[in-house]
């Protein structure tokens, strides 16, 4: 899809990476009435749990709560573990076809992770497990308190910061996951929850493993 960035604003796409992939954002993709209602019945309706990760081959609790929904047989293996998804709540259904639509990609499952405070924080990775595929288009709409994302090039080392706004679509696509790792950093600012909805397509040829 061609996107005019000539004036990018918070009705446009705005191009956030120089090079080596896409991550285009756009500031208001839902209103603030609207992003009010899905911050509040997707608070309410998915099933939140803590996780753990391995890392470095070191098992920890993630410091967000996390819940992993999608059609049913999908599976996903996520920071070295194997989960099932959940099923659909009606507002992630809803905003599935809102990201279908937006992107002309197709999603199976979502990844709906809540930041209780800034103390809360995902640390650096790509999202690049075998069963997205060579180039995902990833999804992420951010509703709550506003929280910076990171890139960082794997190679050069270049970072690139954006903040996502309440109500906000950010959508990765292209190399973005082979050249470019992502964070969301912890922050000292008194900052309120946060929700994160990463709508991904996990290929079906990986779910039988
Ligand atoms: O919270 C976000 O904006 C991104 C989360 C993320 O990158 C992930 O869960 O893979
Ligand atoms: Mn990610």
């Amino acid at each position: 899809m061609k996107l005019d960035l000539k004036n990018p604003g918070d009705d446009h796409w705005q191009e956030v990476l120089p090079c080596d992939g896409s991550a285009r954002l756009k500031s208001s993709f839902f209103s603030q009435t609207e992003s009010d209602r899905f911050c509040s019945a997707i608070c309410e309706e998915v099933p939140w749990s803590s996780h753990d990760l391995v890392l470095f081959g070191k098992r920890m609790t993630e410091p967000r709560l996390s819940s992993w929904i999608g059609d049913a047989g999908v599976a996903y293996t996520y920071s070295g573990v194997r989960r099932s998804p959940e099923p659909w709540t009606v507002t992630l259904a809803h905003l599935r076809i809102e990201c279908e639509r937006a992107t002309g990609a197709k999603f199976n499952s979502v990844l709906a992770n809540l930041y209780r405070s800034g103390q809360d924080s995902m640390g650096w990775h790509a999202d690049d497990e075998p069963e997205l595929g060579a180039e995902p288009v990833i999804a992420s709409l951010s509703f709550g308190d506003e929280r910076r994302f990171d890139f960082r090039h794997r190679v050069s080392g270049e970072t690139v910061s954006v903040v996502l706004p309440h109500g906000s679509l950010l959508v990765m696509s292209g190399t973005t996951q082979t050249h470019w790792k992502h964070r969301i950093a912890r922050t000292k600012r008194s900052v309120s929850p946060r929700v994160n909805l990463t709508y991904r397509l996990v290929l079906p040829a990986r779910n039988d493993a």
